[in-house]
């Protein structure tokens, strides 16, 4: 069972700060190492896509966790931290993000942040989770991609301050992260996403490598996976970029 302290590594430049912490974690590191960068080089998304920032633009952070959880469960660290950084955006810029399934904040359908989870293995057995975020803060994402970032949207007549995120993010992470270790903590962390998710209720299209399906995104099952009703009856989704197709 972790301490719950964090040890917070702070870079002005770096590849990645999930590609830091996975070389860390598999030289032993405890979990809670943070790491925390004003620039990425190589700043990476899902399936090999790149997340780009200028330097000083964005929070850009990676947590190392070594949860007692069984790799089916793993969507609920990508789960944490949406909660976490939600929270912490409605805290410190007064703007409150939905969660859009599977690793995205949102503001309407704008992008604001991402999350990247990586898992290491020992044999079948989950070794440590890299969850990290990119949360737009004074730049609203590539042009043409239609993001936005927090001083845009955001109720301060400053602009947002990164520490201060940062601070308000790890600080709501906590209590999250200690729900990760047991079936009830599970049950609850699934049921705040499933309260807070808005891709639930809507009409999806799921891009899989596989192809694509249609369907009413109907729940979040406890595993923090969404379930799609489609014409054909009902499927448990795991993985996938999610477009909502008549968006409120
Ligand atoms: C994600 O992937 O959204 C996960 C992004 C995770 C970034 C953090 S930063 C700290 C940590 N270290 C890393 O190396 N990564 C994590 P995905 O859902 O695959 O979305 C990636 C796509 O988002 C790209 O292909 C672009 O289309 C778009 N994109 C890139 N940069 C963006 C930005 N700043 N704002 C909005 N959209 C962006």
């Amino acid at each position: 069972m972790w301490g719950g302290q964090w040890d917070v590594r702070r870079f002005d430049e770096i590849a990645s700060t999930n590609t830091y912490l996975s070389q860390v974690a598999r030289q032993g590191a405890p979990e809670g190492v943070v790491a925390v960068a004003d620039h990425q080089t190589a700043g990476r998304g899902r399936l090999d896509r790149h997340w780009e920032a200028p330097a000083g633009s964005s929070l850009l952070m990676s947590v190392l966790f070594r949860p007692e959880l069984e790799p089916a469960h793993l969507h609920l660290c990508t789960a944490a931290l949406a909660l976490a950084a939600a929270d912490a955006c409605a805290e410190v810029a007064q703007v409150r993000p939905g969660i859009k399934w599977p690793n995205d904040l949102v503001v309407g359908e704008a992008k604001l942040a991402g999350i990247l989870a990586e898992a290491e293995f020992a044999g079948d057995a989950l070794s440590s989770v890299v969850v990290g975020i990119g949360v737009n803060v004074g730049w609203p994402g590539p042009p043409g991609l239609g993001g936005t970032c927090l001083d845009d949207v955001g109720g301060l007549a400053q602009p947002v301050d990164r520490e201060v995120l940062l601070a308000a993010l790890l600080s709501a992470l906590l209590p999250r992260r200690a729900l990760l270790d047991d079936a009830p903590g599970r049950a609850a962390l699934a049921d705040e996403l499933r309260q807070r998710c808005i891709t639930l209720g809507q009409d999806v299209r799921i891009d899989l490598a596989s192809g694509s399906m249609v369907g009413r995104a109907t729940d979040i099952d406890s595993a923090g996976h969404l379930v799609v009703e489609t014409g054909e009856g009902s499927c448990t989704v795991t993985a996938g970029d999610v477009v909502h197709l008549r968006p409120r």
